[in-house]
């Protein structure tokens, strides 16, 4: 007998060489597998490559499998995401998998508001998100502190709304409004 997860996931691959518009971005996902289990989840991550060795401008989402990796899903619309950028390369494959496991296994205080996660390997540094619903603060902060105590970090994590992002690329000429990003922890 296996044993279950609480929540089915799906992981998901994009890759972009070049700045790519909102219109045709969704277009570039792609869903590879998905898994309720921990034998499979390991069985898995085992024959996937490290991510730390996935090429730059490609992404790996592994989101509850009923959410879109995108801001317009209906769980993300109103969500946003927690993020970490890092250049410490060494550390990516292990700063990757606490945060998967800790998700998977729900071990955050409000993880029903986690809708997925991101792993970004790009030039300027890699990136990990977390995206959550926002459906209250203290959802929000919660995931944050698990978060950090996940990745065991001091470097620091910034939220910002998924609809505030969308709105700034949308505008690149206007000067980035910074107030919707908080540097909490
Ligand atoms: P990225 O790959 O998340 O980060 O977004 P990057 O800047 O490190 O490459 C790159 C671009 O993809 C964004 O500027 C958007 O044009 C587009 N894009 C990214 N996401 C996550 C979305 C999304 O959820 N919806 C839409 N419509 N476009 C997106």
């Amino acid at each position: 007998i296996k044993h279950p997860l609480q929540n089915r996931w799906s992981l998901w691959y994009d890759f972009h060489n070049q700045k790519i518009s909102q219109d045709n971005w969704a277009e570039g996902l792609k869903r590879i597998i998905s898994f309720d289990t921990v034998e499979d989840f390991w069985c898995i991550f085992n024959n996937l490559p490290q991510i730390s060795s996935i090429k730059s401008g490609s992404s790996f989402h592994l989101f509850k499998e009923e959410i879109e990796p995108k801001w317009e899903d209906e769980a993300n619309k109103k969500g946003g995401k927690w993020l970490f950028q890092f250049r410490e390369k060494n550390m990516a494959d292990n700063y990757w998998l606490q945060i998967v496991m800790a998700s998977i296994g729900e071990t955050f205080d409000s993880s029903d508001d986690i809708c997925g996660l991101v792993y970004n390997s790009r030039k300027g540094g890699d990136k990990i998100s977390v995206w959550t619903r926002h459906s209250s603060e203290k959802a929000t902060l919660d995931i944050g502190r698990g978060l950090k105590v996940a990745l065991e970090t001091n470097g620091t994590i910034g939220y910002s709304l998924h609809y505030e992002t969308k709105k700034k690329n949308l505008h690149q000429h206007q000067p980035i409004n910074n107030n919707n990003y908080q540097q909490l922890y």
